[in-house]
């Protein structure tokens, strides 16, 4: 009888409905700063990337690439198992398209990351978004998304904005407007779960009595 009430609690679990709340990713518009190297919240590595001030998808500037030695990346505090979804838009201009020769591969999308508390351990494979290529439209933000469960372990998630992909490739992807949200039980549900989770061990001793 015990096995049937775990299984029914577990159900009534897995239908609970979520909320969206923000992850504690900060400057998403990656706004300041005066090069890749100090734009505030974000770390970066590579020469061939910049700021840029005469297009942006949010407030007055973005940041763009042109090579897959460069990237940025931010970290933020996540919990095991639970659902993140990391977004943000991409975009090309016709005075510098994004092009690549036939049979290349190269591509820009965002990925996340997950780590174990020493932000160095990987906690499980990551997760990457569609990739932008330049069959995209030029002059036109393009946005994109990717959801999934971090792995257990996992303490530190990590958004990375990279072009990647392999062969000879021109132009430039700029990316701006970037989010990372949790998917968590909604309220009314959490006080569900309290009173079932309370009420549960109560019931049970009851039907052993
Ligand atoms: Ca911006």
């Amino acid at each position: 009888m015990r096995k049937h009430w775990l299984k029914l609690f577990v159900a009534v679990t897995m239908a609970c409905s979520t909320a969206s709340v923000q992850a504690d990713l900060v400057n998403g518009d990656v706004e300041g700063g005066t090069g890749l190297a100090d734009i505030p919240g974000w770390l970066s590595w590579g020469p061939s990337g910049a700021l840029e001030g005469s297009y942006a998808h949010s407030g007055a500037q973005c940041v763009r690439l042109w090579w897959d030695d460069t990237g940025l990346f931010q970290n933020f505090s996540v919990i095991g198992g639970q659902t993140y979804t990391a977004s943000g838009y991409l975009y090309t201009p016709t005075s510098e398209r994004y092009t690549w020769d036939v049979g290349n591969n190269t591509y820009a999308s965002l990925k996340l990351e997950w780590y174990q508390a020493d932000g160095v351990t990987s906690a499980g494979p990551g997760i990457e978004t569609t990739r932008f290529t330049p069959d995209d439209l030029a002059d036109v933000w393009a946005f994109r998304s990717i959801s999934g469960a971090a792995p257990a372990s996992a303490t530190i998630g990590r958004m990375v904005l990279a072009i990647g992909g392999s062969g000879p490739a021109s132009g430039t992807v700029a990316f701006d407007s970037l989010s990372a949200v949790a998917a968590v039980p909604e309220p009314s549900t959490m006080a569900f779960l309290v009173t079932s989770l309370v009420g549960l061990p109560m019931l049970l001793r009851r039907r052993k009595a």
